[in-house]
């Protein structure tokens, strides 16, 4: 009752605001997600079908927003929670293994066994330039994987930049969790050279939920440095090296057992693009290094205390060449390939008083898997006439792992398995995209597509991962079978004068889908856990749904956005699937003169009451809630300065999301203050 009170107020106060607010442009449809392009050619890429982008301008309605914060908002995004820093992030339904994450077009793999550090987490917001979501894993040289993907694209130094030092800093402080934050841009661009340096720190303390109660063990720190050189030492070449450090400190993770007292990120590379009359050569050589060490000494009554370090490094190189073939065909060939090692133990410390005797344990988690992983994709962008173009692209990977750990192939052989064998898996995808412009202002499309993927470190070779969702040790297979999955799209874009319209439905078959199931002739390991799920493949699931976004004016000076998404899964047995989000309406109402922006927010989320129960899910109420914004310029020190400041959480709703583990109510109101200054 009390939240159809709230929905109904939040609906009420968006339709009065109709006559104020606003900040979103319509969505960026072509990404220069090469920003160095501007000082050769203008042409961007272009994302054709089923994908949605957004570059840094679109979503940064706010200062001081955190890239959780920012991928929340996108189309078909939700966010996995398990306290108040690094949510993972989903794509209709799903995750991890499902989706692949890049930074830059470079494969980065967590290093934490309970998926407590996503990809995602090593990008800190204010050295985005753009996120690129597509449900095509084969656009942007990615794994092979059966939802799609993420990538992450960092700024870039900028040649020829308007000043040659150019750059901001800001400072912001946030009520709610004591936020402290810090940020600083600095960009240097001649005509050959262009150096840029990228900082950013934030520390927060426990947040307060709705109506006042502390969330304990929801505080972090982090500190995220990134620097990118370019150099052009011809009209036609660049070479491009970056480096990204990222450190995170005692980061508090109120559903699960156990806390971070350190994660660290170190991720660079190597570039060279080349352009030819008619043909671009890309080729990039990049490594990442990332620790993550999780403690429960924080934590107040712990049976028994555990040390869990994990790490995982990974280096690659790919090469990406574009050419035309006549008029009407452009060819995009690219040969990646991979290395990864994975490994991540536990020390277990007994401290039973009345037996002091009991040694302390060790156990292998990830047991030192090393994967090869060598893919060829080819696309071909066929303009079949002036209406109607078909992207059709085929990848092919060979990917082989095994176990390097002696310790981690007997503790196999306790449970019956054979760790000496790799596991080999070759992975087909397919993907073709029909695009026809009706007319001026409407574009249908149609997708079509096959994918397949090898299971992750853990499902493959976790050894009794304790998940605090559903209170099970999981167990992988080396054998699994790879996952497969058809996948269709269907929609259309409509656009006239600034409004734009876009629809998408899709459907997800999948089969031999992977998914931990009880199996009762195994004990539980962690003290108090329910027994042991097993990594399985069972016969067949699907997800279905669809997305709506309106971007329009109303009343010619206010902007007005309308995103609407919703998603269903089942398994075989027409159980619902994990972590499957309902349905989503978010509005935004902006509004600007000169540089004075305003913007109002209204999310509201149906109850979820299809919980899949024996992943411990329970039903989700509905919730709305309410953020203001407001950004300003003023004078400071004659430079030009801003200031913004917001509410969220405006009704300090206490609410969860059903994707939220364990229930975790997220943070109450909270005002934001933020200042800052460019030069
Ligand atoms: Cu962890």
């Amino acid at each position: 009752m009390k939240n159809l009170i709230q929905i109904t107020i939040i609906v009420t106060i968006g339709m009065f605001l109709h006559s104020y607010g606003y900040t979103q442009e319509s969505t960026a449809k072509i990404i220069i997600n090469d920003s160095l392009k501007s000082a050769i050619d203008l042409e961007g890429v272009i994302i054709i079908g089923d994908s949605t982008s957004s570059k840094t301008e679109d979503f940064k309605s706010v200062e001081g927003q955190r890239t959780d914060e920012i991928i929340e908002d996108l189309q078909g995004v939700n966010i996995i929670r398990r306290g108040n820093y690094a949510a993972e992030p989903t794509f209709r339904g799903m995750s991890s293994g499902q989706l692949s994450m890049t930074i830059d077009g470079m494969k980065i793999f967590g290093a934490c066994t309970d998926k407590m550090d996503p990809v995602s987490s090593y990008v800190s917001s204010n050295n985005l330039e753009s996120i690129t979501v597509s449900s095509n894993n084969n656009h942007a040289c990615q794994g092979s994987n059966i939802g799609g993907g993420f990538d992450f694209q960092t700024k870039q130094a900028q040649f020829n930049s308007h000043k040659e030092i150019s750059g901001s800093a800001g400072i912001g402080y946030q009520t709610n969790g004591n936020g402290r934050l810090a940020d600083f841009n600095v960009n240097y661009g001649d005509s050959a050279w262009a150096l840029n340096l990228n900082a950013n720190y934030q520390k927060f303390d426990n947040y307060k939920a709705g109506g006042g109660q502390t969330i304990k063990y929801t505080q972090f720190e982090k500190v995220n440095f990134a620097l990118s050189s370019n150099w052009m030492p011809s009209n036609t070449e660049i070479l491009k090296a970056q480096f990204i450090y990222d450190d995170a400190y005692n980061v508090g993770y109120p559903a699960l057992p156990m806390d971070v007292s350190f994660a660290g990120g170190r991720i660079y590379s190597l570039s060279y693009k080349k352009y030819f009359t008619n043909s671009t050569l890309f080729l990039k050589a990049y490594g990442n290094n990332i620790t993550h060490i999780m403690d429960d000494t924080k934590r107040e009554f712990v049976p028994m205390h555990m040390d869990m370090p994990g790490k995982s490094d990974t280096y690659g190189v790919f090469a990406k060449s574009e050419f035309n073939i006549g008029e009407r065909h452009q060819i995009l060939i690219n040969p990646d390939y991979y290395y990864n090692v994975s490994f991540a133990d536990m020390k277990m410390y007994p401290n039973d008083p009345n037996r002091p005797e009991e040694p302390v344990m060790y156990m292998i988690t990830w047991p030192d898997v090393r994967r090869h992983s060598g893919s060829l994709l080819i696309q071909d962008r066929f303009t079949i006439n002036s209406q109607t173009e078909l992207k059709y692209s085929g990848k092919i990977e060979y990917v082989t792992s095994k176990i390097f750990s002696e310790f981690g192939i007997q503790q196999l052989e306790v449970i019956g398995k054979d760790g000496n064998i790799p596991s080999t898996y070759i992975l087909g995808n397919g993907n073709a995209v029909l695009t026809y412009q009706m007319n001026k202002s409407t574009q249908l499309f149609g997708q079509i597509g096959y994918a397949e993927r090898q299971p992750t470190v853990s499902e493959g070779f976790g050894y009794y991962l304790f998940n605090s969702m559903d209170g099970y040790d999981y167990i992988g297979i080396p054998d699994l079978r790879k996952e497969t999955a058809l996948k269709t799209s269907i929609g259309f874009n409509w656009q006239k004068d600034k409004t734009v319209l876009e629809t998408k439905i899709y459907h997800y078959q999948f089969q031999d889908y992977i998914i931990g199931i009880v199996d009762s002739t195994y004990d539980g390991m962690t003290i108090g856990s329910n027994g042991v799920k097993v990594y399985e493949n069972i016969p067949s699931a699907s997800i279905s749904g669809f997305e709506v976004k309106l971007n329009t004016t109303l009343f010619k000076t206010v902007r007005f956005q309308n995103q609407t998404q919703f998603t269903y899964g089942i398994d075989h047995q027409n159980n619902p699937l994990q972590m499957i989000p309902p349905l989503q309406n978010a509005s935004k109402f902006g509004y600007s003169y000169k540089q004075v922006k305003i913007q109002l927010e209204a999310v509201i989320a149906a109850m979820q009451n299809n919980p899949r129960i024996d992943a411990g899910e329970t039903t989700t109420p509905s919730y709305g809630i309410i953020n203001i914004s407001g950004q300003a310029p003023i004078k400071l020190l004659q430079q030009s300065t801003s200031i913004s400041v917001s509410i969220n959480n405006l009704f300090d709703s206490n609410y969860w999301d059903h994707l939220d583990w364990n229930s975790i109510p997220r943070p109450g109101r909270s005002f934001i203050v933020n200042l800052r200054m460019r030069f």
